[in-house]
Order: C-alpha cells, then structure tokens, then sequence
C-alpha cells in the first residue's frame, strides 16, 4: 500500500498512512478486497429485475430468459442509474421548496426569504408579474408553479420552457424527450424497465434522457434557484481547503451531505455567545465548523466556511480524532462512518428520516424547529469535545481561494464596467484569448488516484486557454490543489487566459456550487447562446464536459443531460454499458445526431482533455472564429512533451 497511489493529495496521504498504521480500513482497502469485481456488472450484462433471473448474457447465453438481450439489459440498468440520480437531486430540490414555503408562510420561522432580487428575477422568467406585489405574494405564485413540476400530469415542464434556449426546446420536442414533470419521468423509467415492458435499447435511452433532463432543468434547477433565494445568492468569496483547517484547539464540527437547510442554521448558531462560551467552558477555544461533499460546498459558496475535504476524505476526516461531530444529512455518505467513528470519540449523527445509518445517533430535523434541532447538535459537539482520546493527527495542509461564482455574478465580473452582460465572455472566446470553456465535475472513485483527475485535467486545460468552471467534490479538489487562488493563474494559464484573469482577478477554475448547481453550468450556457456571436445553439459551443473520478448514479443523470443539451461529455469509468455494442455505438456516437452531444470514456485525464480541447477546436472551425490561430492537434508525440 502506496499512499501516492491512492492519492495526490497530501493531508489524505498522511492519514491513509495513518489508517494503514491502525490497522484501519478505508473505501481504498475495501476496494482492493472486491476485486477482481464482477464482469457482467462492469458491463451491465446482468439482470436481476424479475425471480426467472438472475440472467448474464455471455457468447453462450445471448439472451436472459424472457429473452432480453445485451442492449436491453445495459439500456434498462442504466436508467435505472439515471432515475435514482434524477431522484436524488430532485428530492433535494422539493426539500428546498417545502422550506421555501415555509419561509413565505410563517412570519416566525427560522428561514426567510434573503434574495428578494434574484426572486423577482426568477418570477419574471415564469410569468410573473412583481411590480406593485408583495415579496410573499410572487414567492407563493413562483411555489405553486415549481411545485407543480414536480407531479404535473401532462403538459411541459415550467422551468424547461423557462429556461432553456428555443433552438434547443424544438430539438428536444422533435425527439420527443421534453420532460413533462420530474416525479413522472422517474416513475416512467421504473416501468419501462420493469420486465417485459420497452426492448428496444434507442427507446429506452429516450427516457432516459428526458428523465436527466427533468433533473438538471428541472430538480436541479429549481434546488439551485430556490436555495439561492432563501439562503442568498452566492457572492465571490474567500475560503480555506483541506483537512487543515481543523483546529485542535476548537470544538469541530463537520457537516457533510447534500441540503444547506440544517447546516446554514448550524453556521449561525454556532456564532451565538451563548454557545462559544459554553465551548470555551469545556477548554475549546471556538467553534469550529467545515464541511465535507456538496454541504460544504452549499455553505462554502454563501458564508465562506472552510471545507476539510471531498468524497474520499470522510473517512480520514475522522482519523484526525478532532472531529467532535460529524454532522451528516443525505447521499454519499459512506456507511463505514458508523463503525468507524465509533473506533474514536466521533459523534456520527444521521438527521433526515431517509438516512439512518448503523452507529449513528439519529437527531430527526425538521425546518420547523431548525434553531433548536442546530443548537442540540452543536451543544452535543460541545459536550464531546473533552472525550477526544489518543493522538490528534490534523495534517497542516491547507490552501485557500475564491468560490461564489455564479451565472448572475461571475460573468458580470468578467464585464468589469459592462456589468450584467455575457458580451465580455463572447467576446473573449470569439477573438481566440478564451479557447473555451469547460465544466470539470463530479465526484472521486478509489479507482483513480484520488483528486490526480480533477486537477491533472483542469491544469490542462487551463493551460490551453480553456476557462474551467467546477462543482461538487473536483470544485473541492481544485481548491486544495490551489488551482482557485487568483495567482493560479500566472501559473498555470495559457496566455489569452491568463490575461482575463488578471483583468478581471478570477481564478482559472471557478467554484460554482453543488452539484445541484451544476444547473448553474446550464444557465450558464444559455446565457452565452442567447449573447450571440457563438451560434445558436448548445451544440454549437466550443465547451466540453467531464467527470474524471465519477461513482454516483447521479454523475450519470448529469452526464447524460449535459449530452442531451449538446455537450460532449468525457467520463472516466466507461458507463456499465460495454457489453452492449449497440448500446456503446449509440452513446458514444449515433446519439450526436440527434442530440449535438455524445459520452466518451477516457481514464487518463491529459488525454482526456486533449479531447476535449480537439472537440473545443473543431467547434470553434465550425462557428468560422479559427482563422488566424493554427489548429493544434494533440498526438503522442505532443501529449508527452506536456508536462504535468
Ligand atoms: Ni456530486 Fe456532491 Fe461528491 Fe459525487 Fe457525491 S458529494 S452531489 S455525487 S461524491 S461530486
Ligand atoms: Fe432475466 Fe429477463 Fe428476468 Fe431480467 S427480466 S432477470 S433478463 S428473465
């Protein structure tokens, strides 16, 4: 067991050692004791859907026995995949939306509408009129829409048609795949795949697009718009990264998960004097919260709370032995919490009905009582710290940057005096300083060297001029990795990029949210279409995707509705399809026609971004906007004189 093979990250090595030492295991041990994993899973040949299975389909056996082959199988598993991810976000978006509600119904309650501009300014896109109303009177009407998209029965999805450009509203039509309401699709794709209903692998996939988008236009959308209405919209602000920034001397609380309702309550009350002394009481010096996964980066983006660490770190989290609390709500978190944190003083505490977790002491929330439910846990916190036993091993690495970007601010930056115009961006990638642009998103997989992806990429890019926006947990290793500190790009940059980011003193790789935000990606491009001077449509963008370190269901609903906006999207781990040629060929290339973007699988991250920066290129002939600048082509012979 090398450390460095598990992980670029330095703070992770030390306490990868550390578990080693302990005799600990970790997801990287558990992984080596799976292999060699089953074949017919990596494929997605297997299916378990109905008791005259389980059927693997091999040269001997074509077909399960109802008669399903290759392509249905992989085609029925991966929506499955899509519909729990679509699921997940969009369940998150309609917790959102409940606290929404009782932000504009209760005149006490612990929320209350913070954004009243960006309200309005969402309302307007639905058809709302605000002048003369009152602020409760367009957040009920803009409730009662949302919500409604949600089991809507026929009809269009509001925030699609709110949101999306028209050239690509009439290509999803033409297909067939505009989502009508975001529970609906889920449910449509459990049919579907239920034994002995769609066969046909094009039809399936169909769905399966229309339930992605229902995700990220939809429950995505609506988490992102709603969240920043309630919560604030996020402003560029300053923020430390890594384990480092426990602090021995402070009462630690980690809040890790997905939903910003309980944890921005917890920030809050954490400040209370009330709290700080009782804190100060037990010997601590403070309280001190960071974050871990996509709830670090919801409070990281509104309130600059430092983050200790993404996906793979949860666990070493706990090995520092100063965590009082780890504080968790829903998704991602790794079950081995519960056993682990009772090896060490750690108080894993579960707060949603949906998460329990063995070893874990369950404090229920609810929005109605977020204040008291906070200060419990916090006070529980408070209480444990005198249990820390042994060593305290907080490694020192920690590194600082700027996050809050968003598709209202970050581009208004880049217009310095032009405020409130995408021109700039056009303009900058028109006149060849700005290759393009690229989202670099998603999550880590013991599979690939930890946080090597993520930034092996994104320094790539960047390097050719191509502007990185990032969320979820490579937002969070790009921020370790230095690579959002303003400096960074003197580092690192191209020239042309350089040169905007100085003017406009942004970071190359910009922190914009979650990866419900990922939604922001999206409003981000249709803001770029509709400028002008770059097309008409998605597909004609010089931008690419990836999720070089994916393992959720919800990377692949993201995935798949970046393709289906016309984004050509480049994963690592290939989508458990390859046992169905078929099934390949349509992803990873029939689907262009139809949809302007395809998937592609690449594992090594410069080549992957060659290709990515090769589809930038060729776009950017497409749109005439190459003249003066030579076509760089990447062959070997190139990618190795590249230095990393
Ligand atoms: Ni996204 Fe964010 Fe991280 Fe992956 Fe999990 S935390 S929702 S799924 S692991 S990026
Ligand atoms: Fe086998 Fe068909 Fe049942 Fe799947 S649905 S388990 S392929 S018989």
């Amino acid at each position: 067991m090398d450390p460095k093979e598990r992980s670029i990250d330095k703070a992770s090595q030390q306490l990868i050692q550390r578990m080693a030492d302990l005799g600990q295991e970790n997801a990287w041990d558990r992984l080596e004791k799976q292999m060699p994993q089953c074949g017919f899973g990596k494929q997605g040949v297997c299916c378990r859907i109905c008791s005259m299975g389980p059927c693997r389909i091999t040269k001997k056996a074509p077909a399960g026995v109802c008669g399903a082959d290759a392509d249905t199988i992989a085609a029925r598993n991966l929506l499955r995949m899509i519909a729990s991810g679509a699921a997940a976000h969009s369940d998150h978006g309609r917790d959102i939306a409940h606290t929404f509600k009782m932000a504009i119904d209760s005149a006490n309650c612990d929320y209350m509408i913070k954004d009243e501009r960006k309200l309005k300014e969402v309302a307007a896109r639905f058809g709302i009129k605000t002048d003369g109303k009152e602020i409760k009177e367009i957040a009920t009407e803009l409730f009662d829409i949302v919500m409604n998209d949600f089991g809507r029965h026929e009809g269009t999805l509001s925030t699609v048609a709110a949101y999306a450009s028209p050239a690509r509203l009439k290509i999803w039509q033409q297909l067939g795949v505009t989502p009508r309401s975001i529970d609906r699709e889920i449910v449509e794709i459990m049919h579907r795949t239920h034994m002995g209903v769609g066969a046909d692998y094009k039809n399936l996939v169909k769905q399966g697009i229309r339930c992605s988008l229902a995700d990220g236009w939809g429950g995505s959308l609506i988490a992102t718009e709603l969240s920043d209405i309630l919560f604030g919209s996020p402003q560029a602000i300053r923020f430390g990264a890594n384990l480092g920034v426990l602090d021995e001397k402070q009462v630690n609380i980690i809040v890790h998960g997905h939903e910003p309702a309980l944890s921005d309550i917890v920030v809050a009350v954490s400040q209370e004097d009330e709290l700080i002394k009782m804190a100060e009481e037990k010997g601590a010096e403070g309280i001190n919260i960071a974050g871990i996964c996509c709830t670090a980066n919801e409070i990281l983006m509104r309130h600059g709370i430092a983050v200790a660490g993404n996906f793979l770190q949860q666990e070493l989290a706990v090995m520092t032995g100063a965590v009082d609390v780890m504080l968790v709500d829903v998704q991602c978190i790794m079950p081995a919490l519960g056993s682990l944190s009772s090896c060490f003083h750690t108080k894993l505490i579960t707060t949603s009905p949906k998460c329990k977790i063995p070893g874990a002491e369950h404090i229920g929330f609810s929005e109605d009582k977020a204040t008291e439910v906070a200060r419990t846990i916090v006070k529980t916190a408070i209480d444990n710290f005198v249990n820390r036993r042994g060593d305290i091993n907080i490694p020192k690495a920690k590194e600082h940057g700027v996050a809050g970007f968003t598709t209202e601010n970050t581009f208004y930056n880049l217009g310095g005096t032009f405020r409130g115009t995408f021109r700039p961006l056009n303009d900058g990638v028109i006149s060849g300083r700005l290759r393009g642009a690229a989202g670099v998103v998603g999550c880590n997989n013991p599979k690939q060297t930890h946080d090597y992806c993520h930034i092996a990429m994104m320094k790539e890019l960047i390097k050719n001029d191509v502007l990185v926006v990032s969320t979820g947990c490579g937002a969070i290793a790009a921020g370790k990795a230095g690579l959002m500190r303003p400096d960074a790009a003197a580092k690192y940059c191209g020239k042309g990029l350089r040169e905007i980011c100085e003017t406009v003193g942004i970071p190359p790789v910009l922190h914009v949210g979650s990866c419900v935000d990922n939604s922001r990606i999206l409003t981000i491009l249709a803001n770029i279409v509709a400028e002008g001077g770059l097309g008409e449509d998605f597909a004609d963008l010089p931008v690419a995707g990836a999720a070089p370190e994916w393992m959720s269901e919800k990377a692949v609903s993201i995935g798949m509705y970046f393709v289906a906006s016309g984004v050509y999207t480049v994963i690592a781990e290939p989508l458990p399809v390859l046992g169905s040629e078929n099934l390949t060929r349509y992803l990873t290339d029939e689907i262009e026609k139809e949809v302007g973007g395809k998937w592609a699988f690449e594992r090594d991250p410069i080549k992957a971004a060659g290709m990515m920066i090769e589809h930038i290129e060729s776009k950017r002939d497409a749109l005439g906007i190459n003249e003066k600048t030579e076509r760089k082509l990447y062959d070997m012979e190139a990618r190795r004189e590249l230095t990393f």
